[in-house]
């Protein structure tokens, strides 16, 4: 392997993401009202559909969450959360090829997953639970570590910043000091400013705006801005009329150089990276 693939394949577990290219992670997620059509079978049996679904599409990456990050959101205990998680990474990594990432701050729903074929760990909390340093470094795999203030109960409480950008890059900063100390080396490190975690519109624009400041830590971005408020809020949409808003942040993050896009819609955001690509390649 040549030093310029070194570092551009980040090992997933059994999988190699290659970080020459922007890629598509599909969001799935298992919390009891996602799925809610009948027994745990057929929960189980459409999860693994819609995520084959979003392989087809061009995923390839699945992010599996089984807790609610959004403010209000009930709390669901450790165990609660692996029973909803553990079967479906079980049943994707048999099924499907994908990597599949795990939406967790749960150290011991780390631990399993990776056992049970996890490639990457997504945390919002960036390790900060106790025992999740230590829990991601033995697992070996890559974690994504993002930026938040406080819990998603409070984090739109009031938010402030000197220099949103700068904060937040401060903050990843440190976060990538502490996983060092505790064995978890850069390369396996992926960064995320979180959209929409502890920030206002103004917040999440100015961000944006400057989001290749952070390619100065030296690491690849994750980005996940599918259907956020943000979107709401700059066009004045519900939810469901967020598609074309999320369209144009996946296209302008991409040309700003982040290499994961977190979306609900694959099909229409891979289309949009396969065409960046398209004309990036041109002579
Ligand atoms: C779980 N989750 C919800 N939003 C997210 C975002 O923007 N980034 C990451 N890494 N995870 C997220």
């Amino acid at each position: 392997m040549t030093s310029v693939q070194s570092l551009t394949r980040l090992p997933c577990g059994n999988r190699v993401l290659d970080l020459a290219q922007t890629h598509v992670m599909g969001i799935l997620n298992v919390t009891p009202d996602s799925f809610s059509d009948g027994g745990r079978y057929s929960q189980l049996d459409a999860a693994l559909r819609h995520a084959e679904a979003m392989v087809l599409a061009g995923a390839t990456l699945i992010d599996v969450g089984g807790e609610s990050t959004r403010p209000g959101a009930r709390a669901v205990s450790p165990l609660e959360e692996l029973e909803r998680v553990a079967p479906i990474v079980e049943l994707i990594n048999r099924e499907l090829d994908v990597i599949i990432s795990v939406d967790t701050s749960t150290p011991a729903v780390m631990r399993e997953t990776a056992r049970l074929g996890a490639g990457l760990i997504n945390d919002v909390r960036s390790l900060r639970r106790d025992g999740a340093l230590d829990a991601a470094a033995a697992t070996g795999l890559p974690v994504c570590l993002m930026h938040m203030l406080g819990e998603p109960g409070d984090m739109q409480d009031n938010p402030q910043y000197q220099d949103v950008t700068r904060e937040v890059g401060e903050f990843l900063a440190e976060r990538m000091d502490q996983c060092a100390q505790a064995g978890i080396p850069a390369e396996r490190i992926i960064l995320d400013p979180g959209f929409g975690f502890a920030k206002t519109l103004q917040h999440n624009l100015s961000l944006f705006k400057h989001m290749e400041a952070l390619h100065t830590l030296g690491r690849p971005l994750l980005v996940g801005v599918s259907r956020k408020s943000m979107i709401g809020h700059a066009l004045n949409r519900p939810v469901g009329e967020r598609l074309h808003g999320g369209l144009a942040l996946a296209a302008l993050a991409s040309v700003k150089g982040a290499r994961i896009l977190r979306v609900h819609d694959v099909a229409e955001t891979v289309d949009v990276v396969r065409m960046i690509a398209a004309v990036e390649s041109a002579e």
